[in-house]
């Protein structure tokens, strides 16, 4: 059964000195910031219990003031976070081509790890359509590294100027102040339609990269290219990779609309239920290492953010793990007030002239100042280093760290008390690539083939996959009010793929089709399919991390409940009772089960696979349920693998699915490994298209 436990309240802060204890329970006492201790909580102090409030109440004062100020401004971008700590440790693979502590064999680094949507604000929902950020700051002993990638390996835009713009034209419409969490309108579609160079990521966040079903079912991407830099200071680029060791997943469209509605903080409860229950999520950081000769033969440009370097042309070498295993204590502290900045690199680590990453080199930490309020956001504990931090930087807003003694100052002749110095020996060294040119404003003629790679990723899924493609920007254009935004969409899908731009022109009725958007380069290169650009060549090969919903009753069989939760225990998967009423089920040998999920607060969207247990009298009984209706009926239709007692044939009939191979008996105990073993597939995708 799902483990919910919930810690206990980590202990009240204590700032030193004696808390002072109650004399009932030893909890500590009430006190103002100040510390002073308070004796009501509950009224505020005035002229007589029926008179005026006084301006002397500081205790009143003091705690609106602090409430009035508790919002900072969130994220212009990714403002819909989850976070949690682990530690990477290095296999010593990086130890020849990259100087940093961080790659030594064995080190243990401590993380922490942001994923984030995009366009969402702080409070939408957690399985939109978008991007997901996969920020992760590196607590090395030489400093803090943050590879702040996503779950897709291009990007929209090649150029950062063009940053806000695609920000603005993806959020909200501004007069209207909507749609939240979508770019299913206009303005999104009209400047996807008029930036060619997005064509490649829309095709990855239009696939199944764009709902998936957990931050631990996905890859993660530092996206540019950067530089490892050895001891002796040569260079090799590099491309960052994380691989979920529990292997690739996303939900269908139709199941992300659901499960918003259902449970919106899904992909949050998720990893924080997981490490929990401590089955800790663990990454692959993996590398693809490649030197200028490379770069040159390459057929793309290797600082253009739209292109990728396929696996089958420069393998991902594995240089270390990540776990995550432990959760934050408070969500704000760590969370939301985390600051992640590609410029914080590390001895070892250097930076590319990738455009993009020089832009956003300038924009976090700018942001960061707003956000938090302070230069000194790097004093806060979840930013700050957990190695020695030496500088004469001083004062300025929460100053909570200021150089000691008399020397604020460098060159100074204080001697041994006069503070930290440089060292040109231990301190980070740019790599010293020469640079040379003519200022302009331009882009880079190697930067514009923009639909070689977006075909190559959509000839490299499966048919299914594509179908999927088609179905997403049918459903994001069909909400675009004007026509002739869609038909530039589907001008530029005729210069990927002629049946794609086909499939979405027919999915939105346009009346003609368009000509092809004009290229750039007017011949498109034909490169080979990449089967690690899909998520199903890439699935899992155990069940391990996914929930099984099971649907019970009064009567269910006590053997088949105790033989399906083992046989899903041994998998590392977990079952999840739902049940008609959330006080629980009285099993067929009179032991009770609480129930984890109440049938309408558990629909079936919220499970990898569902088991359908009732016995006899309950199924009469289930039947006049409506959600039962659709536990059974999104089951089938999100082609899930379905294991039901022979009761539950009365339940497919009223709601009329008709049985397939993905519906596997659990009549006794021993039909539970084939049910598990069946469940591997993650979906029985063989079921006809569904309805829904
Ligand atoms: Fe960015 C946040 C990832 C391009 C400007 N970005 C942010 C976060 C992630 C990324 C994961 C959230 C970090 C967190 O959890 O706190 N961004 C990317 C990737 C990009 C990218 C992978 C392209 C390869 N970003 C990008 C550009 C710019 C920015 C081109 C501006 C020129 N990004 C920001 C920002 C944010 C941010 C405004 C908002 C909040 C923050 O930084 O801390 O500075």
């Amino acid at each position: 059964m799902a483990d919910m436990t919930q810690p206990k309240n980590p202990p009240v802060e204590s700032r030193g000195g004696e808390t002072h204890q109650t004399a009932q329970d030893g909890a500590p006492v009430l006190t103002t910031q100040q510390g002073v201790p308070v004796s009501d909580d509950q009224n505020t102090l005035r002229a007589g219990p029926r008179g005026p409030a006084l301006l002397e109440d500081f205790h009143f004062r003091e705690k609106i003031f602090h409430f009035d100020h508790e919002r900072i401004p969130e994220r212009v971008v990714h403002a819909r976070g989850f976070g949690a700590h682990g530690y990477f440790e290095s296999n010593g693979e990086l130890e020849a081509v990259s100087r940093a502590a961080v790659f030594k064999k064995g080190e243990k680094t401590p993380t922490f790890v942001r994923f984030s949507t995009v366009a969402g604000s702080k409070g939408s929902a957690d399985l939109a359509r978008d991007v997901r950020g996969f920020a992760t700051k590196f607590y090395t002993k030489e400093g803090n590294w943050d590879l702040v990638g996503n779950n897709i390996p291009v990007f929209f835009i090649q150029d950062p100027m063009k940053f806000p713009d695609m920000v603005h034209a993806f959020k909200e419409e501004p007069d209207r102040g909507f749609p939240q969490a979508a770019t299913a309108h206009d303005n999104a579609w009209d400047f996807i339609s008029l930036t060619p160079e997005a064509m490649h990521m829309v095709m990855w966040v239009m696939s199944d990269r764009g709902i998936p079903r957990s931050f631990r079912f996905m890859e993660g991407f530092g996206v540019h290219t950067f530089r490892l830099v050895d001891a002796q200071g040569k260079s090799t680029f590099v491309k960052f990779h994380w691989k979920p060791k529990l292997g690739l997943q996303s939900v269908v469209w139709n199941e992300a609309v659901k499960i918003n509605g259902a449970d919106p903080d899904f992909h949050r409860r998720d990893l924080w239920n997981a490490i929990e229950a401590g089955a800790f999520p663990e990454w692959e950081l993996g590398v693809q290492l490649f030197d200028d000769e490379f770069a040159k033969a390459f057929e793309f440009d290797v600082l253009d953010p739209t292109k990728i370097i396929p696996e089958e042309q420069v393998p991902v070498k594995i240089v270390g793990r990540m776990v995550l295993d432990r959760r934050v204590d408070n969500f704000f502290a760590e969370t939301e007030q985390v600051a992640f900045c590609t410029q914080n690199v590390v001895p070892g680590i250097d930076f590319s002239d990738d455009p993009l990453l020089q832009g956003r080199n300038f924009s976090y930490l700018d942001t960061q100042l707003k956000r938090l309020g302070s230069p000194n956001f790097t004093h806060i504990p979840i930013n700050a280093p957990k190695c020695p931090v030496m500088n004469f930087q001083q004062d300025g807003h929460m100053a909570m760290r200021n150089p000691k003694g008399r020397a604020n100052y460098e060159p100074n002749s204080w001697g041994a008390e006069g503070g930290p110095r440089e060292s040109p020996e231990k301190g980070y060294k740019s790599f010293p690539e020469p640079v040379g040119g003519t200022k302009v404003r331009a882009r880079s003629e190697t930067f514009s083939d923009h639909y070689s790679q977006a075909r190559q990723f959509y000839i490299s899924q499966t048919l299914l996959e594509q179908t999927h493609i088609a179905s997403a920007l049918v459903f994001e254009l069909s909400k675009v009010e004007t026509v002739a935004i869609r038909a530039r969409m589907v001008s530029h899908l005729l210069n990927i793929d002629a049946g794609l731009a086909d499939a979405v022109a027919k999915g939105l009725r346009l009346k003609e089709m368009p000509k092809p958007a004009p290229a750039a380069k007017p011949t498109r290169r034909d490169l080979k399919p990449s089967d690690k650009l899909s998520i199903l060549k890439n699935g899992p090969k155990s069940f391990a991390g996914r929930k099984v919903g099971a649907l019970v009753t009064d009567g269910v069989d006590a053997d088949v409940l105790a033989a399906l939760s083992k046989a899903l225990k041994a998998e590392g998967a977990t079952l999840v009772l739902v049940a008609p009423e959330v006080g629980g089920v009285k099993d067929s040998a009179g032991t009770w089960h609480d129930a984890d999920e109440k049938l309408e607060g558990g629909p079936s969207v919220l499970f990898d696979a569902v088991a359908l247990l009732p016995s006899t009298d309950g199924a009469t009984a289930l039947a006049q349920l409506p959600a039962v209706r659709d536990f059974v009926a999104d089951a089938t239709a999100h082609r899930k693998f379905i294991g039901y007692a022979v009761p539950a044939a009365a339940l497919f009939e009223k709601v009329g699915v008709a049985r397939d191979e993905g519906f596997v008996p659990l009549n006794k105990a021993g039909d539970c490994d084939a049910f598990v073993a069946a469940c591997r597939k993650l979906r029985f995708w063989d079921r006809a298209a569904a309805q829904r």
